[in-house]
């Protein structure tokens, strides 16, 4: 049973977490109705009006994890997101962090974390769904909610306790034996391989995942991997 922590209103659900990391807790869910200073990738913003979409954190502590494997807990959480959201609508997983619907970005993942000898001591995990959004301001033209793509109404609290159930089984596969396991289960639910893309101004074919969840893509003649790391990768024709 996951322990949950919901707060009215954090900066971020990821920097309560990442505290909670450092005075030594243990794994638990951190969430809120608002966040006033929701993060994205390289200090990207991240908006989180109240109540409308489900704003968390996973503190996560892997047991004897190298710190290199750490980065895998985004294909985790995405693909046990995908799952939970299944019943509502079919969500798709864009290579590395996002998961979209109709195209557009419906959830973004953020994932940090804390080493020690070489091995994972903590991962902060943070998840942004768009559930109730009825619009977007002009600067999110790619964001789009639950609501708006399936005409349903999902609410946070009801979505937090289905991802867990999701999650659970999947992080102890991924702790047992790896990330394969995980990109099986996500090939199927990519928006991205197969795709033409633009990856750091050049473009190509995303091909497959590399088993340590780098994308395989053929780009001027060749096949090479991208690391998920800060990489925006973009469709040649849209977001995805
Ligand atoms: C992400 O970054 O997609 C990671 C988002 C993680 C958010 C969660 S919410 C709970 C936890 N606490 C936090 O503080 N963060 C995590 P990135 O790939 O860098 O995408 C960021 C970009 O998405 C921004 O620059 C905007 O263009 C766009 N964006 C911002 N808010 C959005 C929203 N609500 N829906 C869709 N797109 C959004």
């Amino acid at each position: 049973m996951w322990q949950i922590f919901t707060f009215d209103e954090v900066d971020s659900t990821n920097a309560v977490a990442k505290r909670f990391a450092l005075e030594g807790r243990g794994e638990c869910a951190v969430a809120a109705a608002r966040q006033t200073a929701g993060r994205g990738r390289l200090l990207r913003n991240w908006e989180s009006p109240r109540g409308e979409g489900l704003w968390f954190s996973l503190l996560l502590r892997p047991e004897n994890m190298p710190a290199a494997q750490a980065g895998g807990a985004v294909f985790v959480s995405a693909l046990a997101m995908a799952e939970a959201l299944a019943p509502f609508g079919e969500a798709l997983v864009k290579w590395p962090n996002d998961l979209v619907m109709g195209g557009k970005k419906l959830c973004g993942m953020l994932a940090e974390a804390g080493f020690a000898n070489g091995l994972c001591g903590w991962i902060v995990l943070g998840i942004g769904v768009n559930l109730l959004q009825t619009s977007f301001p002009d600067v999110l033209p790619h964001a789009t909610s639950l609501l708006l793509q399936t005409g349903k109404r999902l609410a946070p609290e009801e979505l937090l306790p289905r991802f867990l159930t999701c999650f659970e089984p999947w992080y102890a596969r991924w702790q047992r034996e790896g990330l394969s396991p995980i990109l099986e289960g996500i090939r199927p639910l990519s928006a991205t391989l197969g795709r033409r893309v633009r990856i750091e101004g050049r473009e190509g074919k995303a091909l497959d995942f590399r088993e340590d969840g780098a994308l395989l893509w053929r780009v001027e003649g060749k096949t090479e991997a991208v690391l998920a790391g800060d990489v925006s990768v973009r469709g040649l024709y849209g977001y995805v």
